[in-house]
Protein backbone atom coordinates (compact mmCIF):
# COMPACT_ATOMS: atom_id res chain seq x y z
CA UNK A 1 0.00 0.00 0.00
CA UNK A 2 2.43 2.33 1.13
CA UNK A 3 4.80 1.86 -2.35
CA UNK A 4 1.31 2.32 -4.26
CA UNK A 5 0.93 5.74 -2.68
CA UNK A 6 4.11 6.19 -3.13
CA UNK A 7 3.52 5.31 -6.83
CA UNK A 8 0.51 7.65 -6.71
CA UNK A 9 2.10 10.63 -5.24
CA UNK A 10 5.03 10.49 -7.93
CA UNK A 11 2.56 10.19 -10.80
CA UNK A 12 0.96 13.05 -9.24
CA UNK A 13 3.77 15.20 -9.18
CA UNK A 14 4.93 14.13 -12.39
CA UNK A 15 1.57 15.09 -13.79
CA UNK A 16 1.58 17.91 -11.62
CA UNK A 17 5.14 19.23 -13.11
CA UNK A 18 4.05 17.81 -16.65
CA UNK A 19 1.30 20.06 -16.44
CA UNK A 20 2.93 22.86 -14.78
CA UNK A 21 5.42 22.64 -17.20
CA UNK A 22 2.72 22.49 -20.03
CA UNK A 23 0.79 25.64 -18.55
CA UNK A 24 3.62 28.41 -18.76
CA UNK A 25 3.60 27.10 -22.71
CA UNK A 26 0.34 27.90 -23.17
CA UNK A 27 0.39 30.48 -20.45
CA UNK A 28 2.95 32.01 -22.35
CA UNK A 29 1.12 31.22 -25.73
CA UNK A 30 -2.42 32.47 -24.61
CA UNK A 31 -0.77 34.98 -22.65
CA UNK A 32 0.56 36.93 -25.84
CA UNK A 33 -2.70 36.22 -27.52
CA UNK A 34 -4.63 37.68 -24.55
CA UNK A 35 -2.09 40.22 -24.66
CA UNK A 36 -2.96 40.68 -27.96
CA UNK A 37 -6.70 40.50 -27.44
CA UNK A 38 -6.86 42.42 -24.21
CA UNK A 39 -4.95 45.35 -26.24
CA UNK A 40 -7.51 45.05 -28.86
CA UNK A 41 -10.44 44.56 -26.69
CA UNK A 42 -8.59 47.45 -24.44
CA UNK A 43 -8.85 49.18 -27.74
CA UNK A 44 -12.48 48.13 -28.36
CA UNK A 45 -13.48 48.85 -24.93
CA UNK A 46 -11.70 52.13 -24.78
CA UNK A 47 -13.45 52.74 -28.21
CA UNK A 48 -16.80 51.32 -26.98
CA UNK A 49 -16.30 53.10 -23.72
CA UNK A 50 -15.41 56.82 -25.36
CA UNK A 51 -18.72 56.01 -28.15
CA UNK A 52 -20.31 55.61 -24.87
CA UNK A 53 -18.88 58.41 -23.39
CA UNK A 54 -19.87 60.42 -26.94
CA UNK A 55 -22.86 58.63 -26.82
CA UNK A 56 -23.38 59.83 -22.86
CA UNK A 57 -22.33 63.56 -23.04
CA UNK A 58 -24.10 64.45 -26.05
CA UNK A 59 -27.45 62.98 -24.13
CA UNK A 60 -26.51 64.99 -21.36
CA UNK A 61 -25.07 68.06 -22.58
CA UNK A 62 -27.31 67.95 -26.25
CA UNK A 63 -29.93 65.68 -24.47
CA UNK A 64 -31.90 69.01 -22.95
CA UNK A 65 -31.08 70.81 -26.03
CA UNK A 66 -31.48 67.78 -27.83
CA UNK A 67 -35.18 67.02 -25.84
CA UNK A 68 -36.41 70.27 -27.02
CA UNK A 69 -35.32 70.28 -30.31
CA UNK A 70 -36.71 66.72 -30.79
CA UNK A 71 -39.85 68.04 -29.21
CA UNK A 72 -39.27 70.78 -31.53
CA UNK A 73 -39.24 68.51 -34.69
CA UNK A 74 -41.71 66.26 -33.61
CA UNK A 75 -44.23 69.51 -33.43
CA UNK A 76 -42.19 71.15 -36.45
CA UNK A 77 -43.30 67.73 -38.16
CA UNK A 78 -46.17 69.40 -38.82
CA UNK A 79 -44.30 72.86 -39.90
CA UNK A 80 -41.80 70.85 -41.53
CA UNK A 81 -44.22 69.16 -43.63
CA UNK A 82 -45.87 72.91 -43.82
CA UNK A 83 -42.48 74.08 -44.49
CA UNK A 84 -41.45 71.27 -46.91
CA UNK A 85 -44.93 71.97 -49.02
CA UNK A 86 -44.94 75.27 -47.95
CA UNK A 87 -43.26 78.72 -48.00
CA UNK A 88 -39.59 79.34 -47.17
CA UNK A 89 -38.48 81.44 -44.35
CA UNK A 90 -39.53 84.63 -44.12
CA UNK A 91 -42.12 83.97 -47.03
CA UNK A 92 -46.04 84.02 -46.01
CA UNK A 93 -48.46 81.48 -47.73
CA UNK A 94 -51.42 82.21 -48.70
CA UNK A 95 -54.11 80.60 -51.26
CA UNK A 96 -51.21 77.81 -52.62
CA UNK A 97 -48.53 80.60 -53.08
CA UNK A 98 -46.01 82.22 -51.00
CA UNK A 99 -45.35 86.37 -50.24
CA UNK A 100 -43.16 88.61 -49.62
CA UNK A 101 -42.64 92.12 -49.17
CA UNK A 102 -39.73 93.94 -49.88
CA UNK A 103 -39.12 97.46 -48.87
CA UNK A 104 -36.42 98.45 -50.91
CA UNK A 105 -37.70 100.58 -53.45
CA UNK A 106 -37.27 100.25 -56.56
CA UNK A 107 -38.31 100.54 -60.28
CA UNK A 108 -41.32 98.30 -61.11
CA UNK A 109 -39.27 96.24 -63.77
CA UNK A 110 -36.15 96.09 -60.99
CA UNK A 111 -38.58 94.52 -58.82
CA UNK A 112 -39.96 92.56 -61.22
CA UNK A 113 -36.60 90.73 -61.21
CA UNK A 114 -36.04 91.00 -58.08
CA UNK A 115 -39.11 88.67 -57.79
CA UNK A 116 -37.72 86.78 -60.36
CA UNK A 117 -34.12 86.34 -58.85
CA UNK A 118 -36.31 84.90 -55.69
CA UNK A 119 -38.01 82.38 -57.92
CA UNK A 120 -41.31 84.65 -58.38
CA UNK A 121 -42.96 87.23 -60.10
CA UNK A 122 -44.68 90.58 -58.67
CA UNK A 123 -47.35 89.07 -57.01
CA UNK A 124 -50.82 88.64 -58.62
CA UNK A 125 -54.04 89.93 -57.18
CA UNK A 126 -57.32 87.61 -58.12
CA UNK A 127 -59.67 88.56 -55.12
CA UNK A 128 -60.22 91.31 -52.28
CA UNK A 129 -59.24 88.33 -49.93
CA UNK A 130 -55.78 88.06 -51.32
CA UNK A 131 -55.42 92.17 -51.62
CA UNK A 132 -56.62 92.46 -47.94
CA UNK A 133 -54.25 89.68 -47.79
CA UNK A 134 -51.34 91.32 -48.99
CA UNK A 135 -52.46 94.29 -47.80
CA UNK A 136 -52.18 93.18 -43.99
CA UNK A 137 -49.08 91.59 -44.46
CA UNK A 138 -48.14 94.75 -45.83
CA UNK A 139 -49.12 96.57 -42.78
CA UNK A 140 -47.84 93.93 -40.35
CA UNK A 141 -44.61 94.28 -41.82
CA UNK A 142 -44.48 98.51 -41.97
CA UNK A 143 -47.24 99.64 -39.72
CA UNK A 144 -48.94 101.26 -42.76
CA UNK A 145 -50.12 101.29 -46.13
CA UNK A 146 -47.68 102.27 -48.19
CA UNK A 147 -48.07 102.54 -51.85
CA UNK A 148 -46.42 99.26 -52.93
CA UNK A 149 -45.32 97.63 -56.67
CA UNK A 150 -47.50 94.43 -57.52
CA UNK A 151 -47.33 92.41 -61.04
CA UNK A 152 -49.60 94.19 -63.64
CA UNK A 153 -48.86 96.10 -66.11
CA UNK A 154 -50.39 97.30 -69.51
CA UNK A 155 -46.27 97.86 -71.02
CA UNK A 156 -47.27 95.17 -73.54
CA UNK A 157 -50.16 97.54 -75.22
CA UNK A 158 -52.37 100.37 -73.51
CA UNK A 159 -55.31 99.49 -71.50
CA UNK A 160 -54.28 95.40 -71.83
CA UNK A 161 -53.42 94.79 -68.37
CA UNK A 162 -51.49 91.56 -67.73
CA UNK A 163 -49.81 89.86 -64.87
CA UNK A 164 -45.96 89.42 -64.75
CA UNK A 165 -46.85 85.82 -63.65
CA UNK A 166 -48.92 85.12 -66.47
CA UNK A 167 -51.77 84.49 -65.00
CA UNK A 168 -55.26 85.82 -65.99
CA UNK A 169 -56.23 89.48 -64.49
CA UNK A 170 -59.80 88.01 -63.83
CA UNK A 171 -60.41 91.01 -60.62
CA UNK A 172 -58.83 94.36 -60.05
CA UNK A 173 -59.52 97.26 -57.71
CA UNK A 174 -58.77 100.04 -59.52
CA UNK A 175 -58.91 103.89 -57.74
CA UNK A 176 -61.26 105.78 -58.94
CA UNK A 177 -60.62 107.41 -62.60
CA UNK A 178 -57.72 105.09 -62.29
CA UNK A 179 -55.93 103.81 -64.73
CA UNK A 180 -55.49 107.04 -65.88
CA UNK A 181 -52.10 106.27 -68.25
CA UNK A 182 -51.66 109.51 -67.21
CA UNK A 183 -47.95 110.40 -68.73
CA UNK A 184 -47.69 106.90 -70.26
CA UNK A 185 -48.44 105.11 -67.03
CA UNK A 186 -47.72 101.37 -67.52
CA UNK A 187 -47.62 99.96 -64.10
CA UNK A 188 -49.69 98.41 -61.50
CA UNK A 189 -49.04 100.14 -57.76
CA UNK A 190 -51.71 99.37 -54.63
CA UNK A 191 -52.30 101.29 -51.40
CA UNK A 192 -53.43 104.47 -53.66
CA UNK A 193 -54.86 107.16 -51.73
CA UNK A 194 -56.66 106.28 -48.67
CA UNK A 195 -58.63 103.70 -49.93
CA UNK A 196 -55.63 101.87 -50.45
CA UNK A 197 -56.90 100.65 -54.33
CA UNK A 198 -55.03 100.93 -57.22
CA UNK A 199 -53.01 103.27 -59.77
CA UNK A 200 -51.04 103.07 -62.83
CA UNK A 201 -48.42 104.81 -61.94
CA UNK A 202 -44.96 105.41 -64.24
CA UNK A 203 -42.59 102.50 -64.34
CA UNK A 204 -39.86 104.16 -62.93
CA UNK A 205 -40.73 105.22 -59.94
CA UNK A 206 -39.09 103.78 -57.12
CA UNK A 207 -41.87 102.17 -54.83
CA UNK A 208 -41.75 98.67 -51.95
CA UNK A 209 -42.81 95.64 -54.00
CA UNK A 210 -44.89 92.29 -53.16
CA UNK A 211 -43.40 89.30 -55.06
CA UNK A 212 -45.25 86.03 -54.83
CA UNK A 213 -44.46 82.25 -55.97
CA UNK A 214 -46.22 79.28 -56.33
CA UNK A 215 -45.92 76.25 -53.81
CA1 LIG B 1 -50.73 102.47 -69.54
CA1 LIG C 1 -52.53 106.61 -62.81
Amino acid sequence: MKMLIVLLLVCAATALTDAAEEQPDHMTGESEEPSIQEAGSGDNETAVDSSIQDEAQPDEIKGEPFVPEGDVMAEGDDLTVQRSSGCSSGWTQYNGRCFLYFPTAMRWADAERNCQSQGGNLASVHSYNEYHFIQGMIARRTGGYPETWIGGSDAQRERTWLWSDGSHFNFSNWCRRQPDNLFNQDCLMMNFTENKCWDDNTCSKYFPSVCAKKL
